[in-house]
């Protein structure tokens, strides 16, 4: 199963908004087939495994880490295949949540005699999926903050120069995350400020799509961000309907290939992280990191919207700054934001929180 999951990864970044899935055949104890899920659209995890086969699979044991799928998508049901196939037992790590599905594959496979047992490495299956598993659920894509801080917690000075508070080691872990996201979003204050490129140039992988949440209008045309690549604006319709100014930037970002969408949201350019969300998932991102800056970390922290937290801590003091959930006043200790499962590594002379919001 283990083996599945390195397999799976070999999808990243080209299988999204579908999961990430790895197969094994084994037969007399030995490896006789592997493969994984490659492309969006493409060929699932067994199919490619029983295509590697060089023996005879009739009566061999199959491991993978997702439910074999039971219904015809852009690809025909596994299920079917594995009974074809006459395989004597299937190792499952985990159901899959997708509710076309959910179940449905494995009670199939026991229909046709064939043993199944599912929940195997369980934990690290569905750690593997997590994006997946909240996108088909609940049809909105899975959250991460990526933020770095000094070790008094300041993400920012007070002028908002942030450029850079962390390693070149750091910088590297950050471009690796960056390739395992559908998209990166951040601020138009962040794209004023540091205009990043936010691709991927420091770590192998693809880069992201680039969303930047800028309801008044108000970045650059000619911002680093939308040199390349898919990159995404999200606007406030109060504010661009009547101005005449606002229509013209449109255009220029339309014809330099950026997409554009308005979103329902106040006149000084706030949006709505719901309304947001429902449209990030609605384009098929199954899965975004925010970069950024501290009023968007706010806005996040507080809609409940964010599920994960990588938080790289720089062993300095900035003084007075901003922080990462400055936009958020609490009353109570029994009100603050839990973080769970938190793991740690290090990179250069920073370490690296990565969690879980409770
Ligand atoms: C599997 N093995 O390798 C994958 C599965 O449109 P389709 O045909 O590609 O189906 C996509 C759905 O199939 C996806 O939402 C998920 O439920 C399942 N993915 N299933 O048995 C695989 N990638
Ligand atoms: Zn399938």
């Amino acid at each position: 199963m283990l083996r599945c999951i390195r397999l799976a990864e070999g999808g990243r970044g080209s299988v999204s908004p579908n999961p990430m899935v790895g197969c094994v055949i084994v037969k007399d104890g030995a490896v006789i087939g592997e493969g994984f899920h490659g492309k969006f659209g493409e060929a699932h995890a067994e199919v490619n495994a029983f295509n590697s086969a060089k023996e005879d699979v009739a009566g061999s044991d199959v491991y993978v880490n997702l439910e074999p799928c039971s219904f015809f998508g852009k690809t025909p049901p596994c299920t079917d295949l594995l009974i074809r196939k006459r395989v004597r037992k299937v190792y499952v790590g985990m159901l899959d949540p997708n509710p076309k599905v959910n179940g449905k594959g494995v009670q199939k496979l026991k229909d046709a005699g064939i043993e199944v047992e599912a929940g195997i490495l369980e934990q690290e299956a569905r750690r593997l999926n997590e994006a997946f598993e909240k996108f088909v659920t609940k049809k909105l894509p899975f959250v991460a903050l990526k933020v770095a801080q000094s070790l008094d917690g300041k993400i920012a000075l007070l002028n908002g120069k942030s450029k850079y508070i962390t390693s070149h080691e750091a910088l590297v872990r950050v471009h690796e995350l960056r390739s395992q996201y559908d998209a990166v979003l951040v601020g138009a204050g962040t794209v004023r400020d540091d205009n990043p490129e936010l691709t991927v140039r420091y770590a192998e992988g693809r880069s992201p799509v680039r969303i930047v949440l800028d309801g008044a209008l108000s970045s650059s045309v000619d911002s680093k961000v939308f040199r390349e690549g898919r990159s995404i604006v999200f606007y406030s319709t109060a504010v661009a309907k009547n101005s005449r100014v606002l229509r013209s930037k449109l255009q220029k970002l339309e014809k330099k290939g950026v997409e554009t969408y308005p979103l329902r949201g106040s006149s000084k350019g706030r949006l709505s992280i719901a309304i947001l969300m429902k449209k990030i998932a609605e384009l098929g991102i199954a899965s975004v990191m925010i970069e950024g800056g501290a009023e968007v970390f706010s806005q996040f922290v507080r809609s409940g919207m964010a599920d994960k937290l990588h938080l790289f801590v720089a062993p300095k003091l900035l003084g007075r700054g901003k922080s990462l959930a400055d936009g958020m006043e609490l009353r109570n200790l029994s009100e603050s934001i839990g973080i769970d499962n938190i793991a740690v590594e290090r990179n250069g002379v920073d370490y690296l929180f990565t969690g879980y919001f409770k």
